[in-house]
């Protein structure tokens, strides 16, 4: 009543009925008050506030100057690339994981939770599968840096998992299905974002269940929360107090992360970054978010993602009137957000302590006409967990480092029509088509780089979509979280793989690839303490056959093709000890 919600109650009958009802309704709004930082008095008072601002149609960036804000572009593979990456795996003992996977995948039109999804069908590893596995392998490595104090009980790198109400029960699912990939059950925790009321007006009014009146209508709030729930739910000082230093947030779908994880880990370490968004480069007026420096008149200074919508509009009305544009080498100087950030735990957990995990909010109602005072439907407020930065000091670090996509920036987030759409505008698809081909494409490449002679890719066609396909490789995170690891586990010059239809899965922290000749499917995994040296192996079989459908399974379809694996040569090792196969 005192947030101006008498109109809930309008209908509620005489006490003694419906009392169930309504005390059903009571329980639910006392899960959205504790759901939400200052509980629905707050919300409701933001609310106005934001509804007011977007009436009035008030420009967020009014006395913002931009400029191109602190950071790194980094070479991949290059000396400076290989000292950033020894630098960041003597942090990463001090890290740990925050996937946020409470989103639905409707963009994707995927009934699942997109962190089941295959990121490939040569090993069919689910994108949980992969981060579980890149994270217990970073571990392995990091245990020599671990100090020896750390007993047995340790959980090594920690991961937390923010879920919704969509995606909780099928996450801890597939978790225990799974027995958990292999982590310790207490090494990984979810935490469960709620939904927050919709409004029907600029008053804040909260909506009700079209077909329920004693049901509030709610909506999820946005990754944003993530912050708020690392502070509630206690692990910022379980962390603080196991010694962790760093928090690595990294999204649903993007299965090349953990190859810019530990450089970009080493970027935070060298420049003091106490927030490190990860970035692609970005060209000008590209759909993706721009990192900015933002300095106010009245001497505010902020480092934020800009969304590329907003950007021209700011320049144009400040540094140039051109809006935005490239620089002389062709990209934008603004490099494009990716939603994978690293921040220094101290400055986080007194920051969310003195916050509560508030952090910036938008509304974007769609209003019924101009006059803007109704709303075709119910809105909700909104937040993104890249604008944590917002709220900080002109003096905080803030910035940023660039990896190219090809090795850092792979999200599975488009339905195959959608993507048809992108691939006609010349745009990136992000769909599974190009998101299975990307991890083949980065394997073939990080092998090239250290060394080997790789066919080159061809046209691939799926789902109306071309992307370019080459040999289908698969370095499993166990073989190398490094590329300062991996180039010493490839023989210069050494290594052929002929063909553009070529597979190759490789598994194990033990395994060399001296030399190898391969024109068709090999598949080699290794146990731990296995030490395998390929050498001389020449391997020439019928391989397997990547081939277009579009009447498969929804997994099948999704991507648009099926693999139909004739002929594979497999080589496993389930003993410790040294073998050469040649
Ligand atoms: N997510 C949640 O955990 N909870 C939620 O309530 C919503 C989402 P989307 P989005 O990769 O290039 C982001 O929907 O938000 C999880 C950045 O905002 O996949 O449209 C969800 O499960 C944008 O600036 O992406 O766009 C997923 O893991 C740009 O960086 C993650 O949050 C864009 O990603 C992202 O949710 C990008």
């Amino acid at each position: 009543m005192e947030c101006g919600q008498e109109h809930l109650f309008e209908t509620w009958p005489a006490p003694g009925t419906g009392d169930d009802d309504k005390k059903r309704f009571m329980s639910q709004a006392m899960v959205c008050d504790s759901g939400y930082p200052g509980g629905i008095a707050s919300y409701v008072t933001n609310a106005k506030k934001l509804l007011s601002d977007s009436k009035e149609g008030k420009n967020p960036f009014e006395g913002w100057t931009p400029s191109v804000p602190d950071g790194i572009v980094v070479d991949y593979a290059s000396d400076g690339h290989l000292k950033l990456e020894q630098k960041g795996m003597q942090e990463i003992g001090s890290a740990a994981f925050v996937l946020v996977a409470g989103g639905l995948g409707e963009r994707l039109g995927y009934s699942g939770i997109k962190v089941e999804l295959p990121c490939e069908r040569a090993t069919d590893s689910s994108y949980l599968q992969l981060y579980v596995h890149s994270i217990l392998a970073l571990q392995s490595r990091a245990a020599g840096e671990m100090p020896a104090h750390r007993s047995a009980k340790d959980v090594g790198i920690p991961l937390a998992i923010m879920t919704s109400d969509d995606t909780h029960a099928k996450t801890l699912d597939l978790l225990d299905r799974n027995d958990y990939f292999g982590a310790k059950k207490e090494q990984i925790t979810l935490i469960k974002q709620e939904k927050v009321p919709c409004l029907i007006n600029n008053d804040a009014h909260l909506a009700l269940a079209k077909d329920d009146a004693y049901k509030l209508q709610t909506k999820p709030h946005g990754h944003g929360d993530v912050h708020a729930l690392l502070h509630t739910s206690g692990l910022l000082k379980k962390w603080h107090t196991a010694g962790k230093k760093w928090i690595v947030f990294f999204q649903d779908t993007n299965s090349l992360v953990f190859r810019v994880v530990p450089g970009a880990l080493g970027v935070s370490k060298e420049k003091g970054f106490q927030f490190n968004s990860l970035c692609v480069p970005r060209k000008a007026k590209e759909a993706i978010g721009a990192i900015t420096e933002l300095t106010h008149t009245d001497g505010r200074k902020m480092t934020v993602n800009v969304e590329y919508n907003q950007l021209d509009p700011l320049l144009r009305a400040t540094i140039n009137e051109d809006g935005d544009v490239n620089n002389d080498k062709g990209a934008s100087p603004f490099p494009g957000n990716i939603n994978q950030l690293i921040v220094s735990l101290d400055e986080y957990k007194t920051q969310l302590e003195n916050t509560g995990g508030q952090i910036e909010e938008f509304v974007n109602p769609k209003y019924a006409d101009d006059t803007k005072t109704k709303f075709k439907s119910p809105t909700r407020l909104e937040c993104m967990m890249q604008d944590y930065p917002k709220a900080l000091g002109a003096d905080a670090k803030v910035g940023f480092t660039v990896f190219d996509n090809w090795v850092g920036y792979s999200p599975v987030k488009n339905s195959p029509a959608d993507g048809v759409g992108k691939f006609k505008g010349n745009n990136p698809t992000h769909t599974a088509t190009s998101g299975e081909m990307e991890v083949y494409g980065c394997g073939a490449k990080l092998l090239e780089l250290a060394g080997a002679s790789v066919a080159k890719p061809v046209d691939f066609k799926a789902n109306d979509i071309v992307v370019p396909s080459g040999p289908r490789v698969v370095l499993h995170p166990s073989f190398a979280c490094t590329f300062d690891e991996l180039k010493g586990k490839v023989g210069k010059g050494g290594v052929n793989l002929k063909s553009p239809t070529s597979a190759l899965v490789v598994e194990g922290s033990g395994i060399t690839l001296e030399s190898l000749e391969l024109d068709g499917a090999l598949v080699i995994k290794a146990c731990a303490g296995a030490n395998v040296t390929v050498k001389g192996l020449t391997v020439t079989n019928k391989g397997w056959t990547y081939k277009p459908v579009t009447d498969g399974n929804e997994i099948d379809n999704l991507r648009g093709f099926v693999v139909e694996k004739h002929e594979t040569k497999e080589i496993v090792f389930a003993k410790p000890g040294n073998y050469t196969v040649s």
